[in-house]
């Protein structure tokens, strides 16, 4: 039996949290022979930790073969403790009325707390996958914390964009979603970001062989997956849950397993154009269980290069607004 991993959820008992733990309990994260712990964190409030407590009685009545133990605690450093994975999906949800700046500056401050902490007691090959939002600018606060884990031990997930919009690639070139490939969304998690549709292939040929309408790539598409996770909101009453966790499990899995290409926000180091100390969306091959590299040279039309340039500027306006959390 394999050494288990020990894989701490923020914000668990929320939303997400009841969509993802069983699927990284039943092995959809890391493979079906890997067993794993389950270190939960919850905020230091009784309706919060009751929640929690439910949530692990379902975990334990699910009687999974590869759940090896579950943590429940509202102390970071027990959450942190020794984890090897560390899935940061807590955050202060955006209030009505509340300006961005004020979610970034509220949750920010959770993710110094958790950077510190992480970096001082997670395992030597800790990695690090931010969902909370403002997804990108929490995780580049989140490293900025960290001495002992490198900044590429920290990734922020744009998944559930690159996720949907390999559907809508593929309803309107009416063929299966598994027919899409090399779908990559540069950028931030935001409406800003940017679908490359350009370097998207169906059945492996260019995806704008296939689908010929260039008003609708650019205009209608990215549209669609920039405000996706408001039209959710309208239709269900509340935000992406399922596909935010089916998100994080495909983020978490294709960055453990070598030879996966996918998108992740991670440190840009000035590629494709963007501010080096910005984390953006990018497009990545894994190299090694935890390990990637940032795929260079991908073209860029004047198009490509205008989107990029307005997802980047969010990010160094976000950036700007928090700078004085940085470390
Ligand atoms: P919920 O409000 O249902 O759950 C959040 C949970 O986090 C709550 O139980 C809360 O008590 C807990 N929490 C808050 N601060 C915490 C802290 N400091 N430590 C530990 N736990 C803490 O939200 P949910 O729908 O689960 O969404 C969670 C986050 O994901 C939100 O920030 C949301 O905006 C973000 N999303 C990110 C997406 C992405 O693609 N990057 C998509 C989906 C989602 O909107």
């Amino acid at each position: 039996m394999k050494k288990p991993i020990r894989v701490a959820v923020t914000g668990a008992a929320g939303q997400i949290g009841y969509a993802l733990l069983f699927r990284i309990a039943e092995g959809a994260m890391f493979g079906p022979d890997q067993p794993v712990i389950l270190q939960l964190l919850e905020v230091p409030v009784e309706k919060a930790m009751k929640a929690l407590e439910g949530v692990a009685m379902e975990l334990d009545d699910c009687a999974f073969p590869l759940l090896q133990g579950i943590v429940q605690t509202s102390k970071p450093e027990e959450a942190f403790g020794d984890a090897n994975w560390c899935c940061l999906v807590g955050a202060k949800p955006r209030g009505p009325g509340m300006e961005r700046a004020d979610l970034l500056k509220d949750n920010g401050k959770i993710f110094i707390g958790q950077g510190q902490v992480i970096d001082r007691v997670g395992a030597s090959d800790c990695r690090v996958a931010v969902v909370g939002n403002p997804a990108n600018t929490n995780c580049m606060i989140a490293a900025s914390q960290a001495k002992r884990l490198p900044a590429d031990r920290f990734t922020a997930m744009v998944r559930l964009d690159q996720n949907r919009a390999a559907t809508q690639f593929a309803k309107k070139a009416n063929v299966q979603v598994k027919d899409v490939s090399d779908v990559f969304i540069f950028g931030n998690h935001s409406p800003s970001m940017f679908s490359a549709f350009h370097l998207a292939k169906i059945n492996g040929k260019p995806l704008t062989q296939v689908i010929g309408h260039q008003e609708w790539l650019r205009g209608e598409l990215q549209e669609t997956v920039g405000k996706r996770g408001g039209a959710i909101i309208a239709a269900r009453g509340s935000s992406s849950a399922a596909s935010a966790a089916n998100a994080l499990v495909d983020h978490v899995h294709d960055l453990f397993t070598p030879g996966k290409i996918h998108s992740v926000a991670v440190k840009s180091n000035g590629d494709y154009g963007f501010d080096p100390d910005v984390w953006a969306g990018l497009p990545v091959k894994t190299i090694a269980p935890g390990q990637y590299e940032v795929i260079k040279g991908l073209p860029l039309d004047d198009f490509a290069k205008s989107k990029i340039a307005a997802t980047n500027k969010e990010l160094v306006e976000e950036r700007n607004t928090v700078k004085d959390m940085l470390k």
